[in-house]
């Protein structure tokens, strides 16, 4: 006899490692973390990021005080730009990178364990991970509109 099973459905979410960990030697390490978590890598790439972009990825922020340091600051060097694939992935994979300011996030963290403030205008946090499926859908498409 068959019996159902109802699982939860498979999310995705887009994955930065920002240009201060590329440039750290930290991308096998986030790419580590988020493999022996479980989760399954469906895209991967290294690439500078242009204005046009960044632009679009950062639209929320525009106007901030951080903002215009931000994106100078994601444009400097290559980054690895990755999704990965799992239930509840978009909660799991912010939950590994840690609070947003890396000397606030908690150790055990990406950002806690390998992250900390260089008293500049933004914070090199050494990931982003996107914050909602609304919002991984749309990183998704501009990160990887093949996808
Ligand atoms: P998140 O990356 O943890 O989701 P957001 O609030 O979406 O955080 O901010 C995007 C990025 O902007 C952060 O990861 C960090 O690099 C930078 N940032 C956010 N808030 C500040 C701030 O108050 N000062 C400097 N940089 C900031």
């Amino acid at each position: 006899m068959s019996q159902a099973v109802v699982s939860e459905p498979l999310e995705r979410t887009l994955v930065l490692v920002k240009p201060d960990g590329v440039r750290r030697g930290l991308a096998g390490e986030v790419i580590g973390r988020i493999e022996a978590k479980g989760y399954r890598l469906v895209a991967l790439d290294l690439r500078t990021p242009d204005a046009a972009l960044l632009a679009e990825h950062y639209a929320e922020h525009e106007g901030k005080p951080f903002y215009a340091p931000l994106v100078e600051f994601m444009g400097s060097g290559p980054v690895v730009a990755l999704v990965a694939e799992g239930q509840r992935v978009i909660e799991g994979f912010r939950s590994l990178a840690g609070a947003t300011d890396p000397t606030a996030a908690a150790p055990g963290t990406i950002r806690g364990d390998l992250g900390r403030d260089w008293g500049l205008a933004v914070q090199q946090n050494l990931v982003h991970g996107s914050d909602s499926p609304v919002s991984a859908a749309r990183e998704i498409g501009l990160w990887f509109p093949a996808l």
